[in-house]
């Protein structure tokens, strides 16, 4: 059975507040589910060897970028109202879409990514400013690369690499957020973390929709990014939640261009 949360609960909101995260367990549908991995593995094909070029590449590791713009169910991912609840208790106020983007690590691999926050953010004297929402299409388990989270670090403001001799190393508080395929995790990703090793033999895909407080650049600047024809779609809903006509934002995106906690 699929689940669709009810509006946050005041349990989640402690939770996310004190251990940085919530597991939606079993939330898509199992048509969503079979429909976003189908349009994810088109991708993967229709762009090879160039795949996740528009952002950065990372090794052993296939990534898909600037995914709004390559597909419906993508813009209708990213603006789930029920997830966007759980983004905004994570973000106080306005928020937008910071970028969409896909992750899979190479099967048979000891590839392990370094923890980190995301855009190397730390929260400032007005709160978070990032939160990540992973779009787990395969099970996540300790075998294929299941995200690894350091607990309530969101709270430290501090990164990683200023405070641990190795960021690659696994930390002595971390977990892993392990779920069943068609969970949804909802990530302050001020908080250390990054993807594991996928020493499994199968796929582990997942989507990262990654917003960002308003007076925050977008990783991926959605106003350039998105073709006209996509744009000429858009919503008034999803063209504001893209940041498309704001003016503040178009300034900083385009002065902080592809900011990543880690990937050069
Ligand atoms: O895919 C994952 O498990 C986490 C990825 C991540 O944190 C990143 O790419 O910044």
């Amino acid at each position: 059975m699929y689940n669709h949360a009810m509006p946050v609960s005041e349990a989640e909101k402690r939770q996310l507040e004190e251990r940085s995260y919530a597991v939606l367990h079993n939330w898509m549908s199992p048509e969503l589910l079979t429909e976003a991995r189908a349009a994810l593995d088109a991708q993967f094909a229709a762009e090879g060897d160039n795949a996740g070029a528009e952002f950065r590449k990372e090794q052993e590791t296939q990534r898909l970028a600037n995914l709004v713009d390559k597909g419906e169910i993508f813009r209708r991912i990213v603006s789930m109202p029920e997830i966007l609840e759980y983004v905004a208790a994570v973000i106080p106020g306005d928020f937008k879409l910071s970028s969409l983007n896909a992750r899979a690590p190479n099967p048979k691999s000891d590839w392990v990514q370094p923890l980190h926050c995301d855009t190397g953010a730390v929260a400032d004297e007005k709160g978070n400013s990032v939160c990540n929402v992973i779009w787990m299409l395969d099970d996540f388990t300790p075998e294929n690369g299941a995200t690894r989270l350091v607990p309530g670090s969101h709270k430290w403001l501090r990164l990683p690499q200023d405070a641990v001799t190795d960021t690659m190393a696994p930390h002595p508080d971390e977990i892993l957020l392990t779920a069943p395929a068609g969970s949804v995790a909802v990530v302050n990703t001020h908080a250390w973390h990054g993807g594991t090793a996928n020493r499994s033999g199968g796929t582990r895909r997942c989507l990262h929709a990654f917003y960002c407080r308003w007076d925050k650049p977008q990783q991926q600047f959605q106003r350039d990014m998105l073709s006209e024809a996509t744009k000429a779609g858009l919503s008034p809903a999803l063209r504001q939640l893209l940041a498309i006509d704001d003016a503040y934002n178009a300034e900083i995106s385009l002065a902080n261009p592809f900011r990543s906690g880690f990937l050069k």
